[in-house]
């Protein structure tokens, strides 16, 4: 039984389009990555003395459980050298699951729906571009609904292209 996960992909240190591109390429060998949105460069929010991230996310079809897939972008961010030294810090790659089709976890190591994503115009921005009417199963609202009622703030923004336009990798697979 495979199911279609949503997940955001950040980073705000090192070469920061590039390990968004590996992280991809990563998931690849997780499941099918059927979409990915534009990148968007974001302001941090919670913790705020930090850089500039860049954002993006990616719908993937998997037949993993929640706690594989968990597991799994654990074990890619650890490959990709991710260090744990300030909580929701710096990071050259951070990969968290948002939507787990319409599955609800709610466990000490795992949530889903991710419990901040309604909060964050990071996330809410991208997924709408890839995913505007998927249903948050908790509060039973699209995506684009989550992003209307946002308030003000949180700057987000498309990040310009690259050389190779559309950052190297296609947006929308089939
Ligand atoms: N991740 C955080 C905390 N703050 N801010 C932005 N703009 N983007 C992020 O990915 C981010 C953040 C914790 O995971
Ligand atoms: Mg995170
Ligand atoms: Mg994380």
């Amino acid at each position: 039984m495979s199911h279609l996960v949503y997940l955001s992909l950040g980073s705000n240190i090192g070469d920061r389009e590039t390990d968004l591109r590996e992280a991809i390429q990563r998931l690849e060998s997780e499941g099918t990555v059927r979409s990915v949105s534009s990148v968007y460069e974001t302001e941090p929010v919670e913790f705020t003395d930090q850089p500039q991230f860049l954002n993006c996310a990616v719908a993937l079809e998997t037949s993993s459980t929640p706690e594989q897939l968990m597991l799994q972008l654990l074990t890619i961010e650890q490959a990709m050298g991710r260090q744990r030294i300030q909580k929701k810090g710096p990071r050259t790659i951070d990969l968290d699951i948002l939507l787990f089709g319409d599955e609800v976890v709610d466990t000490p190591g795992l949530t889903i729906p991710h419990p901040a994503m309604q909060h964050r115009r990071f996330v809410l921005e991208p997924l709408a571009e890839i995913a505007p009417d998927a249903i948050h199963p908790v509060l039973k609202k699209t995506v684009r609904r989550l992003l209307e009622e946002l308030p003000p703030g949180q700057q987000v923004h498309r990040a310009p292209e690259n050389s190779h336009g559309s950052h190297g990798f296609s947006r929308i697979k089939k």
